[in-house]
Parts: C-alpha cells; sequence; structure tokens
C-alpha cells in the first residue's frame, strides 16, 4: 500500500472540507492524520495486517476504518463525495496564500477559476478588479501569493531534496562495481532550497549505475539516459541529474559540480594567477595532470584549506582559506539536545517521554518540551492548570532518566501587541521560554518588529523561535526589521532560533550569519511534533554551517547545566 496516496488524500480531504467551511478540530484531525501517516517508516498494509492502525497517532477508529476500504476497494466514498461537492482545482488555488476557502468558493462560482493558471490569467486580464467581495488589496496579495507558490514549485526545500537522494544513494550503492557515491550541486552545499540535485559516481561498469538509476523506484520519467550522464524526474517532480566520472578525475569533478558557480569561478581565476588551470577533470599545468583524485588534494595543491561545502559561496572562504584561517564550524556531534519540540501536551504526536527516550537515544543530554501556550487553541495550547500536571510529569521522569534531562519548556505566543500569552509568575517557573509569533502575520513591518523585540525584553523570554515567519511554497517572511531584532536579542541576551524544520529554516543562513555579526547567539530547534522528526536538526546545523557558525555561538551545544546558567537574564 502506498503511504503518500492515503496521506494525500487525507490532505485534500482536509481542504475540501475547509472550503466546506466545516468545524476546525475535524479539519485539522485529517491534517494531523496526513502528517503523521507521511512520517511513518512502515507500510499501512502492515498496520491494516498486524491490526494496529490506531496504535498511529491521530488516527481512531474512523479514520481507521477509511485506510481500510481503501486496502479493499481502492476508493474512500467519504473522498469521493468531497469530490463531488468541491471542485478539485479549487484546491490548488487554497495553497495560495492570501486566497481562504471562502474566495477560492468566489472565484470558482462567479468566474469560473478552476487552477492558479488560470487565477493568474484572470487577474492580469482585469478581470478580478470589480468583483464584489475582493478588495483590489487583496488581488495584489494573491498575486504576489501565486509567485510565492511558483517559487516553491520551482525549487523544492532541502529536507525534500535531502530525503530523495538519500533513496537514490541507497539504490546505487548497492549496485556492483560503484567505487565513489556522492551527491554535488546546492544539495551538497546544503543550501536552504534545491533546484535539482546532482549525483557523482566512480565505477567499472558505468552502464550498471545508469541502468539502476533510471530504473529506481522513485522514477516518473526518464529524461536522458546516456553511458555516464543520465537525467530522471521522480514522482514528486524532482529532477536528479546522475554522471559517472573516472577515478582520477572524481575530487575535481566533486569540486567543480558542488559548485557554487561563482566559487568556481574565484578558484579559476586564483588558478591561473598561479599559472594553472582547474576544471573538472583536474588541476592542469599546460596539460600536464597535477592532481584531481580527491578534493582535500586539489585543495593542497593550490595551497589552501579545505573549503566545506557549505561555505562554497564566494562570500569571503576563499581568502581566508588562502591564510589558512578559517572557522571551524559547528557540527551536528557537537549539539547536546533540541530546544524546541512538542508532545501530546500540545499539538504533538508523541507523549513526554516518548520524545524523551528517542532525544536520550540520539545522544542528547536533554531535550526542552516546548507545548504552545494557552491562546493557541487550535493547536492545544495548555493553560496554567494543565501546565502544572505537565511540570508534575517530566519532575517524574526526570528522576528515572538521570543524567539525562528533560528541559521544562514552552512556545509561547507572542500577540499581537507584544504582550507574552503567560504571567511572569507562570514564565519563571519554565527551564526554557521560547517565543513566537503565530498571529497578525499582516501588521505592519515596525509594529511586527516592536512585538518581538518587546519579547525579547521580557525577563523570562529565553529564544525567539522562527523569527521571520517564513514558510517555504506558503507564506512570505513577514515584514520585520532583522537587523533590529538581532540588536535587541545581542542586547537583551535572547537567542535568535534557527528553527530546523524543513519548510522554514528560520533564522536561514544569511541570517544566522549576520545575527553573529550582530552579537546575538543562536539556539537549533527541531519544532518537532512527532519522535523522527527529531531528525531534522541536521539542516539546521547545516543553516549554522553556511552562516559560518562555530560551536561556542550556538548555546545547546552547552551542557544543561551550562545552558540555563548562560541563558539567564
Ligand atoms: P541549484 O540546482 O539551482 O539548486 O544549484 P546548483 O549549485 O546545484 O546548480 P546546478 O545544478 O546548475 O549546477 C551544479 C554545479 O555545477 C554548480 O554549483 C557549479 C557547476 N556549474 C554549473 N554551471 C556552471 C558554469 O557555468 N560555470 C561554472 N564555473 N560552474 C558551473
Ligand atoms: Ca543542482
Amino acid at each position: 500500500m502506498d503511504n503518500g496516496q492515503i496521506s494525500r488524500i487525507f490532505r485534500d480531504m482536509a481542504m475540501m472540507l475547509e472550503i466546506k467551511g466545516e468545524n476546525p478540530f475535524r479539519i485539522r484531525a485529517y491534517e494531523r492524520a496526513a502528517q503523521n501517516i507521511e512520517a511513518l517508516t512502515a507500510d499501512l498494509g502492515d498496520f491494516i495486517k498486524n491490526d494496529t492502525l490506531s496504535d498511529i497517532p491521530g488516527i481512531g477508529k474512523d479514520l481507521a476504518d477509511k485506510i481500510k476500504e481503501f486496502a479493499n476497494t481502492g476508493k474512500i466514498k467519504a473522498y469521493g463525495d468531497l469530490k463531488k461537492a468541491v471542485p478539485e482545482g479549487l484546491l490548488d488555488i487554497l495553497s495560495i496564500p492570501s486566497v481562504g476557502p471562502k474566495t477560492a468558493k468566489l472565484l470558482y462560482e462567479k468566474l469560473n477559476i478552476k487552477n492558479v493558471a488560470g487565477l493568474e490569467k484572470a487577474i492580469n486580464s482585469g478581470k478580478l478588479d470589480n468583483i464584489e467581495g475582493i478588495k483590489q488589496k487583496t488581488v495584489e496579495n494573491i498575486l504576489k501569493g501565486i509567485q510565492v507558490v511558483k517559487k516553491g514549485r520551482e525549487r523544492i526545500t532541502l529536507g525534500q531534496a535531502q530525503l530523495a537522494a538519500d533513496e537514490f544513494l541507497k539504490v546505487l550503492g548497492n549496485i556492483p562495481g560503484v567505487k565513489k557515491l556522492s551527491t554535488a550541486g546546492s544539495l551538497r552545499r546544503q543550501k536552504e532550497t534545491v533546484r535539482d540535485i546532482d549525483i557523482l559516481a566512480v565505477s567499472d561498469k558505468p552502464n550498471k549505475i545508469m541502468d539502476a538509476f533510471v530504473k529506481a523506484a522513485l522514477v516518473k520519467d526518464v529524461l536522458a539516459h546516456g553511458d555516464t550522464k543520465s537525467s530522471v524526474r521522480t514522482n514528486d517532480d524532482v529532477q536528479i541529474d546522475c554522471r559517472v566520472v573516472p577515478r582520477k578525475a572524481f575530487g575535481a569533478a566533486l569540486l567543480y559540480f558542488t559548485g557554487s558557480k561563482n566559487f568556481n569561478i574565484k578558484l579559476r581565476q586564483m588558478a591561473i594567477k598561479k599559472g594553472l588551470k582547474i576544471n573538472e577533470y583536474g588541476v592542469f599545468k599546460k596539460e600536464k595532470f597535477l592532481a584531481g583524485k580527491t578534493e582535500e588534494d586539489i585543495f593542497r595543491f593550490l595551497k589552501m584549506a579545505y573549503v566545506e561545502p557549505e561555505l562554497r559561496e564566494d562570500t569571503g572562504e576563499v581568502e581566508l582559506a588562502l591564510k589558512f584561517k578559517l572557522p571551524q564550524l559547528l557540527e551536528l556531534k557537537d549539539i547536546k539536545g533540541d530546544l524546541h519540540t512538542h508532545s501530546t501536551w500540545s499539538d504533538g504526536n508523541n507523549s513526554v517521554e516518548e520524545m524523551a527516550l528517542v532525544a536520550k537515544k540520539r545522544g542528547y543530554s536533554y531535550i526542552a518540551i516546548t507545548d504552545h501556550s494557552q491562546s493557541l487553541k487550535i493547536a492545544g495550547g495548555l493553560s496554567p492548570a494543565d501546565l502544572k500536571k505537565k511540570k508534575r510529569e517530566i519532575d517524574k521522569l526526570n528522576e528515572g532518566l538521570k543524567p539525562f534531562r528533560i528541559l521544562y519548556g514552552t512556545e509561547v505566543d507572542i500577540d499581537s501587541d507584544g504582550k507574552i500569552d503567560y504571567k511572569d509568575d507562570i514564565l519563571k517557573e519554565f527551564d526554557i521560554v521560547v517565543a513566537a509569533v503565530h498571529t497578525g502575520f499582516k501588521q505592519p513591518g515596525p509594529q511586527l518588529t516592536k512585538r518581538v523585540v518587546s519579547a525579547c525584553n521580557s525577563k523570562y523570554v529565553h529564544i525567539i523561535s522562527h523569527p521571520t515567519g517564513r514558510l517555504w511554497g506558503s507564506r512570505e517572511a513577514y515584514d520585520i526589521d532583522l537587523e533590529e531584532v538581532c540588536k535587541a536579542a545581542a542586547d537583551t541576551n535572547t537567542a535568535l532560533e534557527i528553527n530546523a524544520f524543513p519548510m522554514r529554516l528560520d533564522l536561514n543562513d544569511m541570517h544566522a550569519r549576520r545575527a553573529k555579526e550582530l552579537g546575538a547567539r543562536l539556539a537549533i530547534g527541531s519544532d518537532s511534533h512527532e519522535v523522527s522528526q527529531l531528525e531534522v536538526m541536521k539542516f539546521g546545523v547545516a543553516m549554522a554551517r553556511r552562516g559560518w557558525l562555530n560551536k561556542n555561538d550556538v548555546i545547546n551545544t552547552f551542557t544543561a547545566e551550562a545552558l540555563l546558567k548562560e541563558i539567564r537574564k
């Protein structure tokens, strides 16, 4: 059974229910189920066989029945009924920020607009200008939203790219004759988004690799199938190029195809000054091959330090490498704990204990469980009474988990006036307070900035979470003055988060680098809502590395004791 198919159906059902204006909790139930199924590592068919569907968080009897119905009949009747009631194309339109269910319905009924392309055309030809119920400002926002969605389709998130690439690396790694295998391009540089995935290999039998590559399970279309280079498109519409290169040039090819283009150009110019030529086949003096087998060989030959892929953007790294003065970048193994996670106390899928045990297994020495605060009802925000119970649960669990530690935390809402969603006497009880904007994204910049700065000024706020609010492919960053926020964070000893969740990566690389320059400290949080998501920490670390951060810039490299001391205001 295809888990992806079921999760897509549930997601579509959530959206159709939304267009129909159904109960938000019911909509949320479908969304959660879709999310949880996506996160599964086992096939849904196995759950049916073992009669364990109800073990999946968020799957009650009703949804379990629907999954079984699909397994037995290939259909879900309720889905079919909804599709009759709600035109399918409207779902696409609903993915545009600033188009709500009401507008989508209106556009369809009045103008017969069925998809995003149709909507863009209608706007550009002025058809939306005089429609009752749609303001001119909304039309402008929709057009901007269409661009965000289009951009989101052109480039996938680092998380999606890494997942697809890992799948292919696994397949290719098992082919006899493969000697070397690596990703290249923006994925190897761990850019926050990736246009296409590049894979390089060395093999005694290139044909075998090419055949296996184009036949991999994820492949939808084969775009090219050559002796040493092939291109495919995956089921998720991601393009992947795979090249087989000669062994003695693997390092040179890896360097070249990792890029970035600007880094390559800089390196080539530098080589020319030394009387050398560098390309994807090696380093040459006149026609004589000098180096190329490994990247390390090449950097050594050029008399410069090895430049980590994440730094290869020509933003000063070449100059420093020549002086052997590159920073010692943060590594995943330096991370001692996760500072932003959710449990079943709010909208997470796993209990505090389950989250803690997996964190411990990952080698962490602590995890902060930062559930939502009272105002965020849709995400199960905790009342003061709930907090007391949660605190007792954590204290008890901590007894048994020593020396591992669960930090009692919250992701507290910063309301539209900049007020924090709990009173100080509650806030001061927490080990970790992460504060975040979840509402009023469209406020004017100065107002948003003021809200976040005022949160920094709270004695009990330790971290500002996802400071720009950007959600790749669905929401642009809000209009906040990040310079001001960084300065306030630095002045008040408030850390700024690098939210590691692939759709967020917020702060991103450039922001993190700037935050450090302005004296702020960073905290990396996975924002996990389920144990398997703790894994995304690596993408946060990638942003930190791309932002030139070292171990001391990131507070969750400290021991729990040092951390709690350092964050105190
Ligand atoms: P992407 O795919 O847009 O996310 O970014 P990249 O960096 O993966 O770009 P891609 O796939 O077009 O090319 C992979 C690498 O190949 C790129 O990082 C550097 C190298 N490369 C591509 N075109 C050129 C070029 O015209 N000049 C030089 N020097 N290098 C290039
Ligand atoms: Ca690429």
